[in-house]
């Protein structure tokens, strides 16, 4: 079975004022989809095809050297997007509550506070060249940890730099597709709006799943 582009949980204009509806459409519609169309014209005929995304990602090195590339690519771009619609949704009392429970306590352990994780995580976006992604990981010895990656790199690739490995658990797209209609070249802008739309309790989930080497995704 093929990938297929998820279907958003909220409206394209439901984020509005931190991303605006054309941004989200264009976004989803146009880039996600064709990440989607060309990772499954990637996998076709290879030992990774029907494989689930996180078993494709983790194992870049076992496909076709050709088709490596491609696949790190459009892997990486498929799965980092779905992650992102998942860890957002329209502002409410949750998003501005901030994270809660274990989640926030490991927040805590890695950065000393919530303002300062928030501190941190803004500028690995920001300082992050060129395009990629900002994410919030679960590293294997069960710490939470902030990292980044260039273009669409995930943290879960073994072609990644060790210490930006880990389970994605929060991220935010940084390529300039992502905010330029609205924001332009202000990208730290965009990255504080982004907290007035996560979705903590899809956080929390995230890191339980994590936790128990499940997938994030579904
Ligand atoms: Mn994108």
């Amino acid at each position: 079975m093929s990938f297929e582009l998820p279907k958003l949980e909220y409206a394209y204009a439901a984020l509005e004022p931190a991303i605006d509806a054309r941004t989200m459409e264009i976004h989803h519609t146009k880039h996600h989809q064709a990440y989607t169309t060309k990772l499954n014209e990637g996998l076709t005929g290879t030992a990774f095809e029907n494989k689930p995304i996180e078993e494709v990602l983790k194992n870049l090195s076992e496909l076709p050297e050709a088709k490596c590339q491609g696949i790190r690519n459009n892997g990486g771009g498929f799965y980092n997007h779905s992650l992102f619609w998942r860890i957002l949704a329209p502002e409410s009392e949750m998003t501005a509550a901030g994270p809660q429970g274990e989640l926030a306590e490991g927040i805590k352990s890695a950065c000393g506070s919530i303002d300062d994780f928030k501190t941190t995580f803004e500028a690995k976006g920001a300082g992050q060249f060129g395009s990629g992604w900002a994410w919030l990981v679960l590293s294997s010895d069960g710490t939470l940890k902030v990292t980044s990656t260039p273009n669409q790199d995930n943290p879960l690739m073994a072609t990644v730099a060790p210490e930006e490995q880990g389970t994605p658990i929060l991220g935010v797209d940084v390529w300039e597709h992502a905010y330029y209609l609205h924001y332009q070249n202000r990208r730290p802008d965009y990255l504080k709006a982004f907290w007035s739309v996560v979705n903590w309790d899809r956080v929390s989930e995230n890191l339980d799943r994590a936790k128990k080497g499940e997938s994030i995704l579904c």
